[in-house]
Parts: C-alpha cells; sequence; structure tokens
C-alpha cells in the first residue's frame, strides 16, 4: 500500500451520508469486502444519526451502545481502523467551557467503547460566528482551532496514540474561493491547527471529478500537512435518482504518495458499493499505471455471480450495459452514452428518412429494456431492492422510447401525434418536485435560466 510518510495511509470507507445509516449486517459486510481487498480504515459519521450532528452532547443509550462496541469490534478483528465522527457545529458554542466537557464525556463513552480515533466535522454548517464566540475567538477558524486543539490535548492524556482529524468549513476548493468560512480561513487553520491533526479536502468540488496534483499540492502548502480526502466520487444521497457502479477514476496514481490518505463516502445503498469500494482498493494497490475501465471490468466479473436469476447467470457484456447506465456523476459509461447519442441523433432526424438504424436502436432499447426486468429476478434481492425503483424507471423510459420510434416507423401513423396509454399526463412524470424542476433551466454553461416565458415551462 501507498505510504506518504511514516504513518498508516488510511484507505478505506466513509459512512457520512445523509439518508438512512446503513444497518449492522450491512456494515458488517462492508468490513468483510474492506478486509479481503486491503482497505484499512472504516469512519462512523452518517449524517442523520442524532447523536452524530443533532444531539451531540448526547452520549449512546446502552443498548446503541453495544451495538457500536459491536462495530468497533468487528473492525479490531479484521485489523480495520475504527474512527468516529462527531458533527457539533450546528449549535456549538466555542466560547463556552462546558461544550468541550460534553465533547469529552462523549469521546469518553466511545473509548470505553473501544474507539480510539475522533473526527469533529465542521462541514455543512453556518459559517457565521455567534457574537459571544466572536468576541471571544476572533474568527471561525480560530475557534475551531481552540476547540479541536483542545480535544487534543484531552486526548493525550485519556486516548493516548489516538488520531484526531478535522473537517473544515470550506472542504472543497470552490467554496474556499468563494470565501466561505471567512477571510484567509484555510491558512488560519494552517498554522492553528496542531501539525498532528489531519485535515479532511473533498478536492476542487465537493463532489469531485478529478482531484489534481496540482490542487492537492497548493493546499497543503496552505494547511502545512497534506489533506486526507474524503471521497464523494461515488456519494448520491444529493440525488434519489442516480447510483454510481463506475469505477474510481479522476485521481492519478501519484496522488497517493502526496496525501494522509483516502476515505470514499460512497452510495447510500450499501449493496450497490461493490465497484465503488473493489476499485478503491485496487486503485490503492496499484503500481504506477491506473487503468479505471480495465479496473471496472474486473470488479464487475467479481460481481457478477451476484446477479444471476434463479434460471440464468447475468451475462458479462449484459452487466457492463446495464451498469454503464448508473456509472459516475460526470459521465454514464461508453455503452449507455453510445446508445444515448444514437437515439438522440435518430431523432432529431426525419423519420421518413430512417433506415436500419432505427431498427438497431429499437433492438438495442429493447434489449436493455429486458434486462431490466430480468434484474427484478435476481436472486440476492437485497440488491435488487437497491436498485429495483431506478431500474423501474430506466426501463419506463426505454419504453417509452421504443414505443416512440416504433410509431413514427410506420408510414400510416405519420404526422399524427404519438399519446401511449401507457405514460399519461401528470401521472407519468407528475409530482411537485418535477414541477419546480421545470421552472428553471440549467445551460450548458451552468448557469440557470427561467423555463417559463418561452413557452417551455410547465403550468
Ligand atoms: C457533503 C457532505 C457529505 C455528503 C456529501 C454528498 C462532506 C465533507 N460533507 O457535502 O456528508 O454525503 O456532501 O452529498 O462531503
Amino acid at each position: 500500500m501507498a505510504a506518504c510518510n511514516h504513518r498508516l495511509f488510511w484507505a478505506g470507507v466513509i459512512e457520512g451520508f445523509y439518508g438512512a445509516p446503513w444497518s449492522m449486517a450491512e456494515r458488517l459486510e462492508i468490513l468483510d469486502w474492506m478486509k479481503a481487498w486491503g482497505l484499512n480504515t472504516y469512519l462512523y459519521g452518517p449524517k442523520d444519526d442524532l447523536h452524530h450532528r443533532t444531539v451531540w452532547r448526547e452520549p449512546y443509550a446502552p443498548d446503541d451502545a453495544a451495538e457500536l462496541a459491536r462495530l468497533i469490534a468487528g473492525c479490531r478483528g479484521r485489523g480495520i481502523e475504527f474512527l468516529y465522527a462527531m458533527g457539533p457545529g450546528l449549535d456549538v458554542r466555542y466560547s463556552d467551557p462546558r461544550e468541550l466537557e460534553a465533547l469529552e464525556t462523549r469521546f469518553a463513552q466511545l473509548a470505553e467503547l473501544g474507539c480510539r480515533n475522533l473526527c469533529l466535522l465542521f462541514d455543512d454548517i453556518p459559517d457565521v460566528l455567534d457574537p459571544a464566540d466572536l468576541a471571544r475567538w476572533g474568527s471561525l477558524a480560530a475557534a475551531q482551532c481552540g476547540l479541536v486543539n483542545a480535544v487534543r490535548d484531552w486526548m493525550e492524556t485519556h486516548v493516548p496514540g489516538g488520531r484526531l482529524v478535522f473537517c473544515p468549513t470550506p472542504y472543497c476548493g470552490r467554496m474556499a474561493a468563494a470565501g466561505h468560512g471567512g477571510e484567509g480561513y484555510l491558512a488560519a487553520i494552517g498554522t492553528g491547527l496542531h501539525p498532528d491533526i489531519d485535515v479532511f479536502w473533498t478536492g476542487p468540488e465537493i463532489v469531485s471529478r478529478e482531484i489534481t496534483l496540482g490542487h492537492v499540492a497548493e493546499l497543503t502548502a496552505l494547511l502545512r500537512r497534506p489533506p486526507l480526502i474524503w471521497d464523494n466520487l461515488h456519494a448520491n444521497d444529493y440525488d434519489g435518482r442516480r447510483f454510481y457502479c463506475g469505477p474510481y477514476s479522476g485521481r492519478p496514481p501519484e496522488l497517493r504518495s502526496k496525501v494522509r490518505g483516502i476515505l470514499t463516502n460512497p452510495n447510500n445503498e450499501q449493496p450497490l458499493n461493490f465497484v465503488a469500494l473493489r476499485t478503491l482498493a485496487a486503485y490503492v494497490h496499484a503500481g504506477d499505471a491506473w487503468e479505471p475501465r480495465a479496473a471496472y471490468h474486473a470488479a464487475l466479473a467479481e460481481w457478477r455471480p451476484r446477479f444471476a436469476t434463479r434460471d440464468r447467470e447475468m451475462d458479462p457484456a449484459d452487466l457492463v450495459r446495464l451498469l454503464d447506465c448508473y456509472y459516475l456523476p460526470h459521465e454514464e459509461g461508453p455503452e449507455a452514452e453510445r446508445l444515448f447519442a444514437d437515439i438522440r441523433d435518430l431523432l432529431a432526424r426525419d423519420p421518413a428518412t430512417w433506415g436500419a438504424e432505427a431498427s438497431d436502436a429499437r433492438h438495442r432499447m429493447c434489449h436493455l429494456r429486458d434486462l431490466c426486468v430480468r434484474v427484478a429476478g435476481i436472486k440476492d434481492r437485497p440488491l435488487f431492492h437497491a436498485m429495483g425503483r431506478r431500474i423501474w424507471e430506466l426501463r419506463e423510459e426505454l419504453d417509452l422510447l421504443d414505443r416512440y420510434v416504433a410509431w413514427r416507423q410506420d408510414p400510416a401513423k405519420r404526422g399524427e401525434p404519438f399519446r401511449p396509454d401507457s405514460h399519461l399526463l401528470q401521472v407519468y412524470r407528475g409530482g411537485f418536485v418535477p414541477r419546480l424542476q421545470g421552472l428553471l433551466e440549467i445551460r450548458g454553461d451552468g448557469a440557470f435560466v427561467p423555463a417559463v416565458g418561452k413557452g417551455k415551462g410547465p403550468s
């Protein structure tokens, strides 16, 4: 495993998304995968565990504490480092000494359960200080450094050897450039935070397509330490219609020696994280060359048995066809991209000019649609349930497009409006959120413009 210094290179998983936390059985399966593939770190920090953020001052009740102890022991038994994250930033009073005591009480309970490493996260919070805090500390960065350094001092006597990680309020390049956290925030963290404390960073964006060496070098100078990457490449909590089964990519292999570690915060749906974690592990252990597409194919070959139905195995090419539709945030897989381009080009042309390519597109759409139907029969029910609704949606759209092309292929129907019985106004693509989404259009350059008034807006 690549190492950037004497410390362990942290490579692994963050349970750090918004939404229902994983079940204990799901976590243990993730730990099994991690052990088998050589990932060494598990960070517990689901945003919607109330004790993580909302009631961060309250220790766990005995039953919940016992569950957490099981998870910590599960990590220890597999040689995986366990980190617990607390996010006090929504309402912490940095100038009130009782807040430090509350953090210590929380960590004391966690330490009793076997936890030795703590993360203090200040992501996704308002960057305005309470007047008393401002008077005491002068800036958000100074206030956070004061609190986090104090926790570190406490750890030195109570959990010697334990590691502490900090997540800044601006945790990506875009936020820092926008001045989030106040002027000079990151530089102040760099000088004010004890050098032992690691700092999370998600790259140039919250969900970064690429993390380059140049970007990390700049940040390292500012923070006076290499960052620990919190990677949201496969996170899907921000869009319930998508999930990501594409390979770990957009990070050069040289990055491994320039950062403290790489932890990925993946899909909410635990069963959908096989490729995300398998390819991250492959990346961490790869030599100097990294081929994401090859790693994807290798991961799918291992995952494929899980897609068997009662009477047949999943064909390898079919699995690629299907999962290319759920690839990465910034790109579909090449198979999906090709199909999309072919359908788009076909629809842009006069149906009178269509030839064999229209039938070919229909054939491929129907094949993919049938594949979606077949996935409903896979034996691994949790896997199907995790993707079922999104696959159903894909099936629906392919069905509609196929019917449309068939209608237009029929000379007798030419010129007649296409109104299928299966996709009815308001029921299909209906609902308040889609209507709201229709009000603002996003242009190719990323700017939003009103859709209403251009004759396109929804009623
Ligand atoms: C975030 C949140 C994370 C969330 C992710 C994707 C960080 C540090 N925090 O901003 O909890 O899952 O985006 O939506 O990334």
